[in-house]
């Protein structure tokens, strides 16, 4: 009795260290997990949307895991016994949409239920029904943006709709900005008067990520590359060689090769390969003309790295996988041609190295958010993947220029707040923290080809970002002789 007394002081303390009150049914919880506690409570921390006592609800996303984790330890596809990598959520091996109007309902409902599940920590939001019936003149409702548009006395009118009906709300003044940013599907809370049939908005309430968030630390360096392009006649050789180079201290300067030394992770965030059929008369533009034969050759390139680094390989719509996303890890066929190093997981994915959570997505839904939000461009290309941060979506916008599978659950919803989240194809670099989640756009490996010439693209290749220890981020720059 007196021993379990001072373990619920001793999780009492380490909490209120942290300024937060444990609930007495949540320390009860947390006594199973005495060995991971010190591992488990920044964690916990974080994950808390502003509530102070911390409840069992709170904690078992977090404790599930760990059991998960023990689990996952056997099957996970690395060669150690005991793995420092965890994959969180992942498509591969579970895709099990046809593409039906099932599948589509399914879909959105999933993407519905869990981006509102979100925002039910920032408001009240009753049914859109319900609305209608309510006494007060003030509302809050959530819901799936259905439609925006100007109207002609140069207001926003946005419809939006949850399963119980549609309502529109006006933003005017500053809120209007705002509003015309939305994107057909994506999920939001609004608050304001009922005025009408319509709400006058007062505030727009993105899922978003919390602010309290802080960066993270490690005692490891991991690299962010992406868009090799392996095959393509643009792919850029000899700044690829010099980069290899630096990974086996061969060149660099001393605070160059103390960065060198402690990577522990190189993270490939897709367009491993240029592909074959990805556009018209793309072999024009191929040195290795065959896809298996792209394969063979990204894997001995990337056999010249160190095999004491570990190489994940997440793809993009330039890879040997289907084009809508999630899209699952690289086939045997391919997967099985790279070293014991290399680990293959599909797009988008999530995962724990050595505890930092980490999130992959090649970014195609870049474009879309680019090409949407008049702001945004692409010699920025982290400001638009803040914009999926603050969505809580890898892919807001529906029926743009990134196809998504309508699988049962929204895979690219972003439930967990990663600590990293990594993206790739716009061929541009750009980092940034927000909200203690480190942004990175690792930009590519191929020169401007003929094509992004015509589209005015200008690439940022061979940039290279290293989050190092501290929480630093290194950018190097490979220019070949
Ligand atoms: O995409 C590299 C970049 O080029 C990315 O920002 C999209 C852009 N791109 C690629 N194809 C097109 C088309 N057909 N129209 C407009 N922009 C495009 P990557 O995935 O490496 O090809
Ligand atoms: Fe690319
Ligand atoms: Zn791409």
């Amino acid at each position: 009795m007196v021993i379990k007394d001072i373990e619920s002081k001793l999780i009492i303390t380490k909490f209120a260290m942290h300024g937060y009150n444990v609930h007495p049914s949540a320390i009860e919880l947390l006594k199973e997990f005495k060995e991971e506690l010190d591992e488990l409570i920044p964690k916990i921390c974080s994950s808390l949307d502003g509530n102070f006592i911390i409840t069992p609800d709170d904690l078992r996303p977090i404790l599930n895991k760990v059991k998960k984790r023990e689990k996952n330890v056997q099957t996970v596809t690395v060669k150690k016994p005991k793995s420092e990598i965890c994959i969180l959520k992942d498509v591969t091996g579970s895709s099990a949409c046809e593409g039906n109007v099932n599948d589509f309902i399914a879909y959105f409902n999933s993407r519905f239920e869990k981006l509102s599940k979100i925002l039910k920590k920032r408001l009240s939001g009753v049914s859109i029904s319900n609305v209608k019936k309510l006494r007060s003149e003030n509302v809050e409702v959530i819901g799936m943006v259905k439609e925006v548009r100007e109207t002609q006395n140069g207001n926003a009118l946005v419809e939006i709709e949850d399963n119980t009906g549609t309502i529109r709300f006006i933003a005017t003044g500053k809120l209007k900005e705002t509003a015309l940013e939305l994107m057909g599907d994506e999920v939001i809370g609004v608050s304001g008067v009922l005025k009408g049939k319509n709400i006058i908005a007062d505030r727009i309430i993105f899922p978003d990520v919390p602010l309290n968030g802080k960066k993270k630390k490690s005692d490891f360096s991991i690299v962010f590359i992406s868009d090799t392009h392996f095959g393509s006649k643009e792919f850029l050789e000899k700044e690829w060689d010099l980069f290899v180079k630096w990974l086996n201290f061969e060149v660099g300067n001393e605070k160059m090769r103390e960065v060198a030394e402690s990577v522990k992770y190189i993270v490939l965030a897709g367009d491993v390969v240029d592909g074959v059929g990805i556009y018209p008369n793309q072999d024009k533009d191929l040195t290795i003309l065959d896809v298996y034969g792209q394969y063979e050759e990204a894997a001995s390139q990337i056999d010249k790295i160190p095999k004491r680094i570990k190489v994940i390989i997440s793809p993009g719509n330039h890879d040997a996988v289907r084009q809508a996303e999630p899209q699952p890890a690289l086939l045997k066929d391919f997967s099985s041609l790279f070293s014991n190093n290399v680990i293959n997981v599909g797009n988008p994915s999530m995962m724990e190295l050595n505890g930092l959570k980490l999130l992959i997505y090649h970014g195609r839904s870049i474009d879309d958010i680019i090409t949407k939000i008049p702001r945004l461009d692409y010699s920025k290309p982290h400001e638009a993947m803040i914009e999926l941060l603050k969505r809580r979506h890898l892919a807001p916008m529906y029926g743009g220029r990134s196809p998504i599978a309508p699988e049962k659950e929204d895979y690219l919803v972003i439930d967990e707040i990663p600590d990293i989240l990594h993206s790739g194809h716009v061929h541009t670099y750009g980092t940034s923290f927000y909200r203690g989640v480190f942004v990175v756009n690792s930009s590519t490996w191929q020169a401007q080809t003929e094509f992004q010439k015509k589209v005015n693209l200008n690439p940022m290749p061979c940039n290279v970002a290293v989050y190092t220890p501290n929480g630093e981020v290194v950018r190097l720059k490979f220019y070949g002789s």
